[in-house]
């Protein structure tokens, strides 16, 4: 696809990257690595200077990725503390709760206090430097002030996705050996009540081990307390001493761990390091989104998740940023909510998921056009490939055509965006994820494991290393290996497929398990799905592949329609020409089923294992469905699938 926007003029004219500056600054940054790598180290406050840039290597028989190795710093220093001369009682976090007209500011110095209160609390009950503490709670500052207090002490957090189960948390509680956990009383989804506490409850039972429970109030419900483990927040903190003197932190110590689920075994606990990921997220946040002091930051991701960790808390919190924090979710009170918190808190920068994006273009434009949107600047996407038709829209009507779309491509295990088209610097393509940042080598491999040059299609790796880059897999280092470095010696593989064109811009494919081999002739489900997104009906599809016994493999089409669109065969009929036309008769579905909704992880991922489980008719062996965000949208494709049968 060769069509390009232009960067906005007026973006460029002030941007911090511009065209010039990103080619030279980026052929300077491969030539010289660890210089650059240097030069954006300045923008952390170290205690201790570093003298050795880096020491890695990706060989597998000797995996070495240090950074900054022999510095040291503190992050809630870096991200709180030397804010405050200038900044302390202006607005950090704007926190917007799931129900309208709920809200909070919370300035730098408030946020300050509560941290270090925290911290002595955690302190004071043993949590020493190293020492993992988990976070399960809603999106509310108080969650913000737990990661900020873990740091604060050189402890190392562990935040759990607030919608996971009792025993999902558990799994991550025993894995992470955590003594100490941070909860509320309950949460707040969509009006719909989340019982926190009570998971919590059932987690630290199952998982043994556990010797104190935090609580903070959410809702003020009445939960239940353990006398002599649980700790009331509220009382906790205003008994605590406001001053906390911060740990020195070697740059190599261990940051935070991060649970991300592998497509096969249990989850796998990424640990991140201090500097490096400082260094990265902190300069990264601020080229990608281009902002600016006074800008307001938003992205709507869970603080369960990666992207929420590098750039709705760390990025925005290292550069002095204020950032809207959000309870809800986009369809509550009504299909408006987001544009209404854009219009009210004058949002320059909205950083969001395709899949966010898909179901409220099923609602069409006129929720969006009922608010003043004008103060947006730059828009952001992540977390799979966005189809062009979600692009278009998302920049035509959310963006009034003058915003960029930086669409981000990078992984828990990349820890800072690797494929970016930076806005003042790379015209957007829609649905590709622009070119690499600084420092970033991307290699596309062949299936014999040799490197393609030029354009073409192959596996996603980076040679080279990079700071954010997490060290290990908790507790399992091999596994680390294994999966990234050992496929291809010498590179970081990614798992996704890509395909790099003639003007260098990167397209993912999908990850390479998801792609379906039909007659030989192999088919990336992003391609398949992107066509059937593209007609007007059409909110949202997903493909599978179901055994055949002449193609080898069939493709299983599941889809989702817009408000107001009939389900029919001749839309059934239309969709199969579409396929035909756009990609061949090789991508013609075996079947195509209705499907109210998908089931998605809480990141917004698709499950497709699932679906290729039901498409095969495997209902009983649905594999793991405790990350499931709408556990019931299964069901109903499954009873929808027994009935066509
Ligand atoms: C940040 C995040 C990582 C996987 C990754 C890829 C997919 C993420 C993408 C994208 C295409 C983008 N992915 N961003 N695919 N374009 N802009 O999502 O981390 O949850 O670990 O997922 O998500 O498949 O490998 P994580």
């Amino acid at each position: 696809m060769s069509e390009l926007f232009p960067i906005p003029q007026t973006l460029a004219a002030r941007a911090h990257v511009d065209q010039p500056t990103y080619r030279r600054r980026y052929a300077e940054s491969l030539r010289t690595t660890e210089d650059f790598w240097e030069e954006e180290a300045a923008f952390i406050d170290w205690i201790r200077p570093f003298r050795e840039v880096s020491d890695t290597s990706f060989d597998p028989a000797d995996l070495r990725i240090r950074w900054f190795a022999d510095g040291t710093l503190n992050a809630s220093v870096n991200c709180i503390d030397r804010h405050l001369p200038a900044k302390a009682d202006r607005p950090a976090i704007l926190w917007e709760g799931d129900r309208p007209g709920e809200s909070r500011t919370v300035t730098w110095a408030e946020l300050a206090d509560q941290v270090n209160r925290l911290a002595n609390v955690l302190r004071g009950l043993g949590v020493a430097k190293g020492d993992v503490v988990t976070i399960y709670m809603p999106v509310i500052p108080e969650a913000i002030v737990a990661m900020m207090a873990c740091v604060r002490i050189g402890a190392v957090h562990s935040v759990v996705f607030s919608g996971f189960s009792a025993e999902a948390l558990a799994d991550r509680i025993r894995d992470a050996g955590a003594r100490v956990v941070i909860t509320a009383d309950e949460g707040l989804r969509g009006g719909r009540v989340v019982p926190l506490k009570r998971n919590a409850d059932r987690a630290v039972a199952a998982a043994g081990g556990v010797d104190h429970v935090i609580v903070a109030a959410r809702t003020g419900a009445r939960v239940p307390l353990t006398p002599g483990r649980d700790i009331r927040w509220g009382a906790a903190l205003a008994l605590a001493d406001p001053w906390c003197p911060p740990a020195e932190v070697g740059a190599d110590d261990p940051l935070f761990v991060l649970y991300t689920s592998g497509s096969t075994g249990r989850p796998k606990g990424l640990v991140h390091a201090t500097g490096g990921y400082l260094v990265q997220v902190g300069t990264s946040w601020r080229t990608i989104f281009d902002w600016h002091e006074g800008d307001v930051f938003w992205c709507t991701a869970d603080i369960g998740w990666v992207t929420a960790h590098s750039y709705k808390i760390y990025g925005p919190l290292l550069n002095g940023a204020t950032s809207v924090l959000f309870e809800g979710i986009p369809t509550f009170p009504d299909h408006a909510r987001w544009w209404s918190v854009i219009e009210k808190h004058r949002v320059a920068i909205f950083y969001t998921a395709p899949t966010a994006i898909r179901s409220l273009m099923r609602e069409g434009e006129a929720p969006v056009l009922r608010h003043d949107l004008s103060s947006l600047r730059v828009l952001g996407s992540v977390g799979e490939p966005i189809n062009p038709d979600a692009w278009r829209w998302l920049h035509r009507v959310v963006g009034g055509g003058r915003c960029p779309i930086v669409d981000t491509y990078w992984q828990t295990e990349t820890g800072s965006v690797l494929l970016v088209p930076i806005p003042g610097a790379v015209p957007n393509k829609p649905g590709a994820a622009g070119k690499p940042y600084f420092g970033i080598c991307p290699v596309v491999m062949d299936s014999a494991g040799r490197p393609v040059a030029g354009a073409g299609r192959g596996s996603l790796c980076f040679a080279g290393s990079w700071p954010a880059q997490a060290r290990t897999i908790l507790n399992d280092h091999d596994r680390f290996i294994r999966t990234y470095f050992a496929p291809f010696p010498d590179h970081y593989f990614t798992g996704d497929g890509v395909e790099r064109d003639r003007d260098g811009y990167y397209r993912i494919t999908g990850r390479i398990d998801d792609v379906l081999n039909v007659s030989g002739h192999r088919l990336g489900t992003v391609e398949l799905e992107s066509t059937l997104a593209s007609h007007p009906a059409v909110a949202e599809a997903a493909v599978v592949g179901i055994p055949h016994e002449i193609k080898g493999q069939a493709i299983f089409a599941f889809v989702t329609l817009k408000s107001g669109h009939p389900e029919s065969g001749t839309l059934r009929a239309a969709l199969v020409a579409l396929m035909r036309e756009r990609i061949g008769p090789i991508a013609t579905p075996e079947a195509i089923l209705w499907a109210p909704a998908l089931p998605k992880n809480r990141a917004g991922k698709i499950l497709r294992r699932v679906l290729a489980r039901i498409a095969a008719g495997n209902y009983d062996d649905l594999g793991d469905t405790t990350t499931l965000a709408d556990p019931e949208a299964v069901d109903e494709i499954v009873r929808r699938h027994r009935a066509s049968l």
